[in-house]
């Protein structure tokens, strides 16, 4: 398919490839080579934007020889490989992290400096990819940057979406706008397009029976249409290691014979339109975090994505005579959740229909290349695509995912004699309220481990969500708790902190963030206190900055910074913060405190909303309004202020973060899987108000209970009071404080008098209040009052804030990808 290679006789073509002189003058010298020649703009006459492209392409340059060089090892010594399945990468910015890993920083600094270029400038320039929705995306990008850094060799697949998550907007009212997010329009100088690569993938049409040469029977797949794949190649640098990995996002064009076929008549206008029809497949990110529409094109970008990525693999990297039955040996793909399940019976199929094994040895491979992780406890986010939609686009894998199915069911009857309601609650396909196919539960019976991504997560999905299946297979279910990447998230996003840790106990925590213990006797010495005090106020001076840019606000410096950043969703209860604000507020203008009484707090929303999650969008609203009341009331003499940014993304995580004193995790206890903003949050020395919920369990145990703020029900009380029958009236009536807060927004406060707006959050509030806002507001509020007190003595402070940083080293992404390799993947995909 690659036509012939060509044989290097030149001498020059015979030495490997190196990187450019790792100089200043040099990297001027490139520079101004690129700017000239490549953008075709001359210093004088170039834009910020040819500045910045021609920056991230002379970076890029001096990455390549660790690239070539990389793949060139795994070429020539292969070791098992990690085949990363996933629909979303949130990568953010590229250009310093490049930096970072390369060691180009001071170069790039002096060679900018030396043109009269302002690098922060054109780092500005730099749109991120924002090509997932939350904690899911931003979860494999840690995971690639921490496997690239340990020097495994795997590749990330992906979608390389046209429009990544929506820009985020507020009307002057407080309302969510979305706006589409154009990241390709200025240049995308980070990717390589591989045209020569491409890949077929077929949809649509019907199966047949055929005899074989051998004359035996065997099914096949007609399809109706199919689209091409483009990869485009991203590096994925380790740090300092020489290593990059690869990133292959899939871009959807037409083919030719899509042309023909489908469009027919050769009608210019029509073969166009074939064109724009393939294209839709990797239009658009789907903006749904946790909450799966069940679109067709949803299901068309996740088997076009894996169709894409086992054909490359199998054709692009193993050699032609590869032995498949030793696929096991080569390749684990692990499924990042439930989005590229439907890989499961494309290998299947790949291996039947065109390999001709039989089905049991084709079983035997499949049911030991892949693995599985689940995310969420949310019953709403688990797949189960309609099967009539699945026969209409996939009528070979339907058919394959029934006789797994069929297969998969004879066994649960051979083990569990007469009890046909094991069956129907285990069937990889349901009855009701649709025919459908529960991806989880494909995933489950033909992975060869299954994990949830922190202890509590997966205690419950083994006890809960997939008990089943953990008791049908109890081996092969497993725990990784997440993590997150060092070196975005704490060296590059925190300067100040990351020069103190260095200076303190040396650099090697940024490769083994376990070294952050060391710092553990520090909490106590005064002078260290007074350091990580000053790096901590100049965080928030330049967060502060960017609010008063952006906004009009000033934010004092010394006032507490609670933050609250992630996804808007009921469950995780902003509704809950945005209480305690409201209950501060009306404690001060109704004169029960004098300003002077409440430690004074700057409190951080970010947050978006799906576009189709009306409660979301009213949350946000109600949020955006009572900020505007509270921030405009003289009463309060600036001591309760409310800021939310618009756009919350990577990039501004990574000025929010290291600006925070409080980290707000405060989730309904069994709702969050994990979460990994509460990690990057401690790492970056913020105390946690949080509930007994997912990786939170661990930050507490590790931290210690006197250095992290407990409150609310546990699970088992969650699980216990919703048996009962929960009633959040009862709760409303007994507490006075409730009241007055709901009340005073109930009353049109903070919405120019108009009660009908806040109606659907109260009336829910009351009524329904699936996630027990109500139950444990009291509780919240016990542990705020506990936060203010101890806000009171900044030495201890302190102490309890360097005392979360030395111990969280467990967090980091790189523990979780040893953890992959000891429980799921093997030490084979160690060299
Ligand atoms: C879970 F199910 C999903 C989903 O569709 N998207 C998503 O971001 C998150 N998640 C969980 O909500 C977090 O608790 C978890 O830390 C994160 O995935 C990574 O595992």
């Amino acid at each position: 398919r690659l036509g012939p290679r060509a044989a290097p006789t030149h001498p020059l073509a015979l030495v490997p490839a190196v990187g450019p002189e790792r100089t200043v003058d040099a990297f001027v010298r490139e520079y101004l080579e690129e700017l000239n020649f490549s953008q075709g703009a001359p210093l004088a006459r170039s834009t910020v934007n040819h500045q910045y492209l021609a920056l991230a392409r002379t970076v890029r340059s001096y990455l390549m020889a660790d690239w070539l060089e990389t793949a060139a090892r795994r070429r020539e010594q292969p070791t098992k490989m990690v085949g990363y399945l996933s629909a979303e990468y949130l990568l953010g910015r590229q250009l310093d992290n490049a930096l970072l890993n390369s060691d180009l920083a001071e170069i790039v600094e002096q060679a900018m400096a030396a043109l009269g270029l302002d690098l922060n400038e054109l780092r500005a320039q730099e749109v991120e990819p924002g090509l997932g929705n939350g904690g899911l995306g931003r979860l494999a990008a840690c995971f690639v940057d921490s496997l690239a850094t340990m020097d495994v060799s795997c590749i990330g697949f992906g979608i390389r979406y046209e429009y990544g998550i929506f820009t985020q907007v507020f009307t002057p009212d407080g309302r969510q706008v979305e706006a589409p997010d154009n990241w390709l329009a200025l240049g995308a100088p980070w990717e390589f397009p591989n045209p020569d690569r491409a890949v077929r993938v077929s949809f649509g049409g019907h199966t047949e029976t055929y005899a074989d040469d051998s004359g035996r029977e065997r099914r096949r797949w007609v399809p109706g249409w199919s689209v091409r794949g483009i990869p485009y190649n991203y590096m994925v640098p380790g740090y300092r290691n020489g290593v990059a990995n690869t990133l292959r996002l899939w871009s959807a064009e037409a083919t030719s014979a899509f042309d023909l076929e489908t469009f027919n008549s050769g009608d210019y206008v029509d073969a166009v339109r074939a064109q724009t029809f393939a294209q839709n497949i990797s239009k658009v990110l789907y903006p749904e975090d946790s909450t799966p529409q069940g679109r067709e094109l949803r299901l068309q970008q996740q088997y076009f994505f894996v169709a894409c990525s086992i054909n490359d693999y199998l054709h692009g990297t193993l050699s032609k005579d590869f032995d498949l039955t030793r696929l096991p040996e080569q390749i684990i793909f692990q499924l990042n959740d439930t989005h590229p399940v439907i890989a499961i019976p494309e290998l299947m199929r790949i291996l039947l229909d065109e390999h001709g094994m039989n089905w049991d040895q084709a079983w035997a491979i499949t049911s030991r290349c892949f693995a599985y992780t689940c995310h969420t406890l949310l019953p709403e986010a688990l797949e189960v695509w309609p099967a009539d939609l699945v026969g209409r686009l996939l009528p070979r894998h339907l058919e394959i995912i029934y006789g797994i199915n069929d297969q998969f069911l004879d066994l649960v009857r051979a083990t569990y004699p007469g009890d046909e309601l094991r069956v129907r609650a285990m069937s990889i396909v349901a009855e009701a309220p649709f025919k459908g196919i529960r991806m989880a539960h494909l995933a489950a019976v033909a992975a060869t481990k299954v994990n949830g991504v922190a202890e509590l997560h997966s205690t419950l999905l083994r006890e809960k969500v997939l008990v089943d299946f953990a008791r049908l297979w109890p081996e092969k279910f497993t725990n990784v708790t997440n993590g997150v990447t060092p070196r975005r998230f704490v060296r590059m996003a925190n300067r100040p902190l990351a020069d103190l840790i260095t200076s303190t106990i040396g650099d090697g925590w940024v490769r083994d963030l376990e070294k952050l213990r060391e710092l553990e006797p520090y909490a106590d010495d005064a002078a260290f206190r007074e350091a990580f005090r000053a790096a901590k106020r100049a965080n928030k001076e330049r967060l502060a900055g960017i609010a008063l840019r952006t906004g009009d606000l000033v934010l004092p410096t010394d006032h507490l910074f609670d933050v609250m950043v992630k996804r808007l969703h009921e469950y995780k209860r902003q509704l809950l913060k945005l209480l305690h604000i409201v209950t501060t507020y009306e404690s001060i203008i109704s004169g029960e405190v004098t300003p002077e009484q409440v430690t004074p707090r700057v409190v951080i929303f970010g947050a978006k909303a799906a576009p189709g999650y009306r409660m979301a969008k009213e949350i946000i609203h109600l949020i955006n309004r009572v900020a505007a009341v509270v921030n405009a009331d003289e009463r309060v003499c600036g001591r309760l202020q409310v800021v939310f940014p618009a756009n919350y993304n990577v990039t501004l995580a990574e000025r929010i973060i290291p600006a925070a004193d409080l980290s707000e995790q405060i989730s309904l206890a069994g709702k969050e899987a994990s979460g990994t903003g509460n990690m990057k949050l401690a790492l970056n020395g913020a105390l946690t108000i949080g509930t007994d919920d997912g990786a939170n369990v661990e930050i507490r145990r590790l931290v210690g209970d006197e250095n992290f703020f407990l409150f609310g029900l546990t699970e088992p009380e969650v699980a216990d009071l919703q048996r009962q029958g929960y009633s959040p009236g009862s709760y409303f009536e007994s507490n006075p404080t409730l009241r007055r807060a709901i009340g005073l927004i109930a009353s049109g406060h903070f919405t120019d008098g108009d009660r009908s707006v806040v109606g659907p959050i109260v009336g829910d509030l009351l009524a329904n209040d699936r996630y027990l806002v109500l139950a444990d507001f009291q509780s919240y509020l016990d542990a705020q009052a506990r936060v203010d007190a101890a806000y009171g003595d900044q030495d201890a402070w302190s102490r309890s804030a360097i005392l979360n940083v030395a111990r969280c080293g467990f967090f980091s992404s790189d523990r979780a990808m040893r953890d992959y390799i000891d429980r799921i993947w093997g030490a084979e995909v160690r060299r």
